[in-house]
């Protein structure tokens, strides 16, 4: 990219919070000045709200750049911040966890079930072998005992490796070894799409390939046959018969909590540190600040799968660690119907949701029908995070789930970054639809040139972070110099997040897509991300992905894959109709020089299992080449479905 990002795409439209929120908001405007008077003061304001064994000398240690220290010397247990000190404070009976398995069989998980089944973890963990320091990895549905394996790792001082249970086994097997992980935990399967999907034949052959597994631990939830060896254990015969009795030992502030892997876009995966005092302070602060969690009365569901670090931070320790009573799903959206979240909201009267613009565009596919169905008056706040939402998918988000009139937090962060750190506050920010917004209170985030220089209100650039913060990445699991490389070598002093952005007239961040991914146009800088928001905005298109692909004229041209609204016609004449209309409305919108030269209407897009647009896929297609790996891919047939049409149907018209 050179200097600077083309800036697009003009907003206009802004939201003030409710009047009764932001009466009632845990944080106030007054946040943003306190932090800035004192970052380190602020910083330690908010791991008070933490119960520490032992106080920390120093807030940050930041003598060895890129290497931080938080809390120096601080002692604190995690599992015990987020399970005993609440049932100590008498809130044992209030509900942790109301999880619904895909088939509809529930379960209602207090507080003190939670600790309890954590401490028998613990101990059974502790039986096979485990001490503090030991690397557990973790491949499981989303079933209670993924958060309870991760807390009782956390509460051993074991550090836990969760890998997506969509992973293959190659995936699974390669991070095993990366961490020499001693114990896997898994399961027989889990459910997904109406029927049982297995994992234990892929944790057999991952281990089978890796040398440092001792033990395995199998969850019964599908009650599938399972093949079976010396070294698995059932969860029902270990952890289910082991002693309710277990002492938290507190650990450093600076004790490896998690190792989780990361593919960004080259091919062997960083395995991305955290650490425990600063990464549960910020954690518990961002959940109290961002969703404004009212732990007394709100019920607070994030649709995220535990394997992503949206389910380590805002499932399991950021709420837990408030005392909160959340919603946690096994399944699928639209098992066995397409209104599933919505009747899951309904049934739990959830009050904060948090999800991925990818499930937003989805629904607006399926279209405002389906939410219409359904009781949604309990929702208070809504959440986004993953990727760049698309100025109409915020506007829809907002009117067909939020009555028109709830505020939503458009939240940027990474798996690095171990908590949100862009973001609105609910009680103080007036939204733009599409804008995260500000850093948050102790944040230092900004946008630079290739010199490293601040763009001025109006310009594109990079995105960095300029101050260390508390839930940062310490390194890369085994490779330090890949830290230094990767994250800190691209700017002097400041930490290169891999995000284009631009700063609106008014100072406010906009997320334009990973830097990799920017098209250079006729010597023209342009995001994706507003290309695709641009198509997004025609009424006939739910979602889009765009890429550049080499072009002999413009070095590089824009093509584009529209997934068309749910009522939209695309038969036969009436879709090569919508593609010149859309062609032209992107001209329009954007200016002539982001139309797209070709616009393919699919059905699906290549995603990760977290949501994101693979691109790196979609170039291959428009360049047809062969496909790069995919193995990170949710649904492989995907890309099929893309390729045939693609041969098919070419529509460059000029
Ligand atoms: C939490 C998470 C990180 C990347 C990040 C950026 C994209 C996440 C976003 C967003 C725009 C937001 N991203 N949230 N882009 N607006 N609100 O997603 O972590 O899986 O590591 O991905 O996701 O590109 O750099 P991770």
């Amino acid at each position: 990219m050179s200097e600077t990002l083309e800036n697009l795409l003009k907003e206009t439209r802004q939201f003030p919070p409710p009047a009764a929120l932001a009466a009632e908001a845990n944080v106030k405007a007054d946040a943003y000045a306190e932090a800035d008077a004192d970052r380190l003061a602020f910083w330690e304001r908010q791991a008070r709200r933490l119960a520490w064994a032992q106080d920390w000398e120093q807030v940050l240690d930041w003598s060895n750049p890129p290497f931080a220290k938080w809390f120096v010397g601080g002692r604190l247990n995690v599992a015990y911040n987020c399970l005993d000190r609440h049932v100590e404070a008498g809130l044992g009976d209030r509900v942790a966890i109301h999880w619904e398995g895909e088939p509809g069989d529930t379960r209602t998980i207090t507080y003190a079930d939670l600790h309890r089944m954590t401490c028998q973890a613990a101990n059974a963990l502790t039986g096979l072998g485990v001490t503090a320091g030991d690397r557990v990895a973790i491949y499981l549905p989303m079933i209670p005992e993924a958060a309870v394996a991760m807390l009782a790792c956390a509460r051993i001082g074991a550090t836990h490796s969760v890998v997506f249970g969509g992973f293959s086994a190659d995936a699974l097997s390669s991070r095993i070894a990366d961490a020499s992980a001693k114990v896997v935990i898994t399961a027989d399967g889990g459910f997904r799409r109406g029927k049982p999907s297995a994992l234990k034949p892929t944790v057999d052959e991952a281990v089978s390939r890796s040398g440092s597994v001792e033990h395995v631990l199998v969850v019964r939830r599908t009650g599938e046959e399972v093949a079976w060896s010396d070294r698995d254990h059932w969860w029902h015969e270990t952890v289910e018969q082991a002693s309710p009795e277990h002492t938290a030992e507190p650990f450093d502030a600076e004790h490896p909590l998690f190792i989780l892997y990361t593919s960004g876009t080259t091919a062997k995966p960083k395995g991305i540190l955290h650490t425990t005092g600063g990464y549960l302070t910020q954690t518990a602060y961002t959940a109290h600040a961002v969703f404004d969690l009212k732990p007394e009365t709100d019920v607070y569901w994030c649709t995220a799968d535990i394997g992503w670090v949206t389910g380590h931070s805002y499932i399991v320790y950021g709420p837990l660690a408030n005392g909160a009573t959340q919603v946690m799903y096994e399944g699928t959206p639209d098992t066995p119907h397409k209104g599933r979240v919505w009747e899951i909201v309904d049934r739990y009267g959830v009050t904060i949701l948090y999800t991925a613009p990818t499930l937003i565009r989805t629904m607006m596919k399926w279209g405002e029908d389906i939410p219409a169905g359904f009781d949604l008056s309990s929702l208070r706040l809504l959440g986004s995070v993953g990727e760049p939402i698309n100025p109409e998918a915020w506007m829809w988000y907002r009117q067909h789930v939020g009555r028109g009139e709830l505020p939503i937090v458009d939240t940027w962060w990474q798996t690095e970054t171990g908590a949100i750190m862009i973001s609105p506050l609910p009680g103080v920010t007036a939204t733009k639809p599409g804008s995260a917004m500000t850093p948050l209170p102790g944040i230092s985030a900004d946008v630079v040139d290739d010199q490293g220089q601040s763009v001025p209100n109006g310009g594109g650039g990079y995105l960095v972070l300029r101050e260390p913060w508390p839930s940062m990445l310490r390194t890369i699991w085994g490779d330090d110099n890949r830290f230094v490389e990767t994250y800190w070598s691209r700017f002097d002093g400041m930490y290169f997040a891999g995000d284009g952005a631009k700063k609106d007239a008014d100072g406010h961040v906009w997320l334009l897509g990973r830097v990799d991914d920017v098209m250079l146009v006729s010597g023209h800088n342009i995001s994706t991300t507003e290309v695709e928001s641009a198509l997004v905005s025609h009424p006939s298109v739910a979602e889009a992905a765009v890429v550049g692909a080499t072009d002999p004229t413009t070095g590089q041209a824009i093509v584009a894959f529209a997934i068309p609204r749910g009522t939209a016609d695309v038969s036969g004449d009436a879709g090569e109709a919508l593609i010149a209309d859309l062609r032209n409305h992107v001209a329009k919108t954007l200016g002539p020089i982001a139309k797209p030269r070709q616009i393919m209407l699919v059905a699906e897009l290549p995603k990760t299992r977290s949501g994101k647009i693979m691109r790196r896929l979609l170039r291959d297609v428009a360049e047809n080449r062969s496909l790069g790996d995919v193995t990170t891919l949710q649904d492989s047939s995907v890309m099929e479905l893309i390729s045939s049409g693609m041969k098919g149907g070419k529509s460059e018209d000029e």
